[in-house]
């Protein structure tokens, strides 16, 4: 990552005595005196919000872009039901940016409850609440909000990258649950030529739902599966829970109570909770041994040849403990004979309905924190955190030169070093879409740049149009993942009747990997954005409320259609573009669209995307799978007005060692007297040989073809 000089940039404040969180990872940062900014009243930091000035950043959480008018709360939390009135999801990401002309950030480095009060109780005040004062508050300054990002990923660190491939189509379901199932998606893919790179076990793999088994009466052949469905370019990402079944013999358990390994109770006892498999422990993921002995048993299946892991459960999600069941289980028999009133009926109901993820489970819990006991309560939002960091550090022993697929459900900032996130049990509304393409942006800004919603809705039953248009938005997305509940229909893009149109805009992302990979490495290595907000690059009074257009990489705008039954969209530039209307991954239009208010055709045949001018989209030819991809071979298609610059960066798409020397190659046009300079500096390493350009020439709007070679 670059390093830009720091001087003045961030200032610390500490307040209390602060639990180490490993959030930061830049040392020596000045500690501010007074505190600038904000003024500390009691227990909240208060800030007066001017008209009309944006604030973003919180990452995952519900509504939109601006997060102004509503409160949101810093607490993981595991409920499917993603409404707007909901405070907070599985994640905690305490980054914000208010977005006054001289911008600037913050960050509570804060590992319990917290609430980002953001003109809720009053609608210009900013109000920051911790449940207790022991944090470390830091103030970020920048001259542009994308400053003020780059400034923060330089505090908490690089973003996590995966190997190229997990930029593949990805197909999911809760569960394909044997061997045929798995092998029959394949075929489903296969035979109906439609691109894929990676299929998902979800809990029923296991035996007895315990990590780190395999059924072996649902996948006898495991290992062969895994081989030769590699051989055909698929690979298969078993999931990981973060409860550990109790049952004797079971080697994890075993292990985890021989080696003290456990969270524990109030009493000095194990805890137990219960999650998919009945009764389970907690591994102590806030310990950093628990944390190793977990994270090396990731081995088992990667000696088994997986490549990739999503870790669920880790909020941590609690069924209900036994000591609540037993509560629940004595008021039904108290009641059993009596003629029941109200209250008691209620009771009753309530004590089974609201036994789920109770807060008093999170007070029973204690990590010992590497020889503090801590109650699990006050640092609550770092449990899937470390469990995604346990993994994270184990597959760099395990795998010391290559990178390995992984992403979380919980998380806090920090983890964004060690894996990516998908964002939970998404439902299949419409609504769903538009959260997803909202979330994206200021999921980067929190550092989490390979992430993604389940494509298609989790929960709820799909509609083909629905899957379509999502599909659309998505091959956009780093984490490109169909993912389905148990109860639901068949989600997979040939269980419907236009599966050809599914396959086109399937096609037509793999014609992007090399482009979109390209963009995803320079904003992880410079620490900047995949996905930004127009308002991050462009300045009027229409930007700031663009909410529903994004900005993907350096080069283009896309304006996805998220509504039902509609043919095209409402869009605005803020300066001249030029459209790019695709028919497939290989046939497309373009046609100069000048700055301002426009209404854009797109039906579901078709897709749109802008390119910026003096920028460049790069094209290659689809595959049924990465390894396949043609890297030597790309068109691009220049928005040439005067100049157009673009930066290419290539790698092997394996390595762990990234960076950005020697990885770009540079082209470089020029228009002089009806004629185009084309300058290109090719990187040592690069594969690519041929470079058709295709240079839309704003004056003429005629449309030259050039074959590079190079
Ligand atoms: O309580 O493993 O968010 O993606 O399919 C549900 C089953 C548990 C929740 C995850 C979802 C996954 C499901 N899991």
């Amino acid at each position: 990552m670059k390093h830009v000089e720091l001087d003045q940039k961030i200032m610390k404040y500490t307040y209390g005595q602060p639990i180490e969180t490993d959030a930061v990872v830049l040392g020596n940062i000045k500690v501010g005196e007074n505190l600038s900014y904000l003024a500390l009243e009691g227990k909240s930091f208060k800030y007066k919000l001017k008209k009309d000035i944006p604030v973003y950043g919180l990452g995952e959480s519900v509504r939109g872009i601006n997060k102004r008018g509503w409160i949101y709360e810093s607490f993981c939390s595991d409920d499917d039901m993603h409404t707007e009135t909901k405070r907070s999801l599985y994640a905690a990401h305490n980054f914000i940016i208010i977005a006054e002309e001289k911008p600037f950030g913050l960050f509570i480095d804060y590992p319990g409850r917290l609430t980002f009060d953001i003109g809720y109780s009053q609608l210009d005040e900013l109000v920051i609440t911790p449940e207790n004062m022991d944090l470390d508050l830091y103030i970020l300054e920048g001259d542009t909000l994308l400053d003020i990002v780059k400034t923060f990923r330089q505090l908490a660190g690089a973003s996590y990258i995966p190997p190229r491939w997990a930029f593949g189509y990805q197909q999911s379901r809760w569960s394909y649950k044997t061997n045929e199932e798995v092998r029959a998606v394949a075929k489903g893919f296969r035979d109906n030529g439609i691109p894929l790179d990676s299929i998902y076990l979800d809990i029923d793999y296991m035996e007895r739902l315990k990590d780190f088994t395999i059924d072996r009466e649902k996948f006898p052949d495991f290992e062969e599966l895994v081989a030769e469905l590699k051989e055909d370019g698929i690979r298969l990402i078993p999931i990981i829970d973060a409860g550990v079944k109790v049952e004797e013999d079971y080697n994890i358990y075993e292990e985890g109570v021989a080696g003290d390994f456990f969270v524990r109770d109030e009493k000095g006892d194990i805890f137990e909770g219960a999650v998919w498999p009945g009764k389970v422990h907690f591994p102590d993921f806030l310990n950093s041994k628990a944390r190793e002995w977990f994270g090396q048993h990731y081995a088992y299946l990667m000696d088994k040849g997986i490549d990739g892991f999503w870790n669920d459960m880790n909020e941590p999600a609690i069924f209900y403990t036994p000591r609540a069941m037993a509560q629940a289980m004595h008021k039904v028999e108290e009641s059993k004979d009596k003629n029941i009133d109200l209250g008691t009926f209620f009771g009753i109901k309530d004590s089974f309905s609201q036994i789920m993820n109770k807060e008093e489970y999170f007070k029973e819990m204690h990590h010992n924190m590497d020889g503090k006991c801590v109650r699990h309560y006050d640092v609550h939002n770092l449990y899937g955190y470390n469990m995604t960091r346990a993994a994270g550090e184990a597959f760099e022993k395990l795998r010391p030169s290559e990178r390995v697929l992984l992403f979380s459900r919980a998380s806090y900032v920090g983890m964004h070093r060690y894996g990516g996130i998908w964002t939970g049990d998404n439902r299949s509304w419409w609504s769903h879409l538009l959260l997803n393409i909202k979330m994206m942006p200021s999921l980067n800004m929190c550092g989490f740049l390979y992430s993604g919603a389940d494509v298609g809705g989790f929960s709820d039953n799909t509609t083909e149009d629905l899957l379509t248009r999502w599909i659309q938005f998505g091959i956009f997305m780093p984490l490109l993942r169909n993912h389905t509940a148990a109860w639901t229909r068949q989600q997979e893009p040939y269980a419907f009747e236009h599966t050809e149109r599914l396959k086109k805009w399937i096609k037509l992302r793999y014609a992007l990997i090399p482009h979109l990979y390209s963009e995803y490495m320079k904003a992880a290595l410079e620490g900047g954005m995949y996905f930004k907000p127009l308002a991050f690059e462009y300045e009027d009074e229409y930007v700031r409320e663009m909410e529903d257009q994004l900005l993907v990489g350096e080069s283009l705008m896309i304006a996805p259609v998220y509504e039902q039954n509609k043919t095209g969209r409402y869009v605005y530039l803020p300066e001249d573009m030029l459209l790019v209307t695709f028919e497939d991954e290989k046939t497309y239009t373009l046609t100069k669209m000048a700055k301002g208010h426009h209404y854009v055709a797109c039906d579901m045949d078709h897709l749109i995307l802008f390119v910026r001018p003096g920028r460049m989209l790069l094209l290659g030819a689809a595959a049924d799978s990465t390894k396949d991809l043609d890297m030597t071979s790309l068109t691009g298609i220049a928005y040439c007005k005067e100049v157009c610059h673009h930066t290419y960066y290539e790698d092997n798409g394996m390595d762990r060692q990234v960076h950005l020397e020697g990885h770009v190659t540079e082209v470089e046009i020029k228009k002089e007297n009806n004629h185009f300079n084309i300058k290109l500096k090719n990187a040592p390493c690069s594969v690519l040989k041929k470079l058709a350009l295709t240079l839309f020439d704003n004056e003429t709007e005629t449309i030259t073809g050039i074959q590079y070679d190079i």
